[in-house]
């Protein structure tokens, strides 16, 4: 009882401290998480989730996608995604369809979710380099898809401000219209327009914003530095520990951390 009496103190102080030094955090010590609802285009039936954690520059990204086209030359059909930025951060609606067969293709969406910026593959790059590395892509009609990487600052920064929009390309041929069915894709000719056609989309929405260290307020334990800044606030507190009196108690705590 004494012992959390000494560290209540320290604690509130903490907290204060914490979140007074949280917007002065650069993002590259950001840590939130956002989610997007993959809402169908060009009649794919395509559905699904995606949940993006960012944690300093490292984004782990899930994808649960269902209804997608199943089979491409014998194998799975193979399920570009990006992130696409730069633009109204917005799914397109069926008036993108400019050229008028009744598909909107990749270039037809980009005014409204902008070009990829991050490549969803399952190895390798995740620049906009590896766009259509259709070989390093997710595949088949349903599946779930998770990968930690480095993100790149544009990406992030497109996240954080809810700009950023999650695509899943590759739609059956079968839901096209016989025009857009027979076309090839205006970003490779030797790609038909069905493999890198949108098949479903969502916004990306940040749900959770902060530098906090998760419990740090609540338990009264020293803080784990998440940056110098952190340090910093930690180092401060142990002084407030130690003024109160309860030097045994902070040396408790390491022990235990
Ligand atoms: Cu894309």
């Amino acid at each position: 009882m004494r012992n959390r009496m000494l560290l209540t103190v320290p604690a509130i102080a903490l907290g204060a401290l914490t979140l007074t030094a949280a917007p002065a955090m650069a993002d590259t010590h950001e840590s939130w998480s956002g989610q997007a609802s993959l809402e169908s285009l060009n009649d794919s039936g395509t559905t699904g989730e995606a949940m993006i954690e960012l944690n300093g520059s490292e984004a782990t990204v899930s994808i649960n996608v269902s209804g997608a086209a199943a089979t491409f030359m014998d194998g799975p059909f193979p399920h570009a995604q990006h992130i696409h930025i730069g633009a109204d951060g917005v799914c397109p609606d069926p008036s993108a369809d400019t050229d008028g067969d009744g598909a909107v293709s990749t270039p037809e969406g980009v005014p409204f979710y902008g070009e990829v910026s991050t490549s969803l593959t399952t190895e390798g790059d995740t620049s906009a380099d590896s766009a259509l590395a259709i070989d390093r892509f997710p595949g088949g009609d349903a599946y779930t898809y998770e990968r930690t990487f480095e993100l790149n600052d544009d990406t992030a920064a497109a996240l954080a401000d809810g700009t950023a929009v999650v695509v899943i390309h590759g739609v059956d041929p079968a839901n096209l219209s016989e025009e857009a069915a027979e076309k090839m894709s205006p970003l490779n000719e030797e790609l038909p327009l069905a493999a890198t056609l949108p098949a479903a989309c969502g916004t990306v929405n940040v749900s959770q914003m902060g530098a906090m260290p998760e419990g740090g307020a609540d338990t009264g334990s020293p803080v784990q530095p998440v940056d110098n800044t952190g340090l910093a606030v930690g180092v401060a507190a142990g002084a407030l520990v130690l003024a109160g009196g309860g030097a045994w108690a902070m040396r408790r705590n390491s022990t235990r951390a």
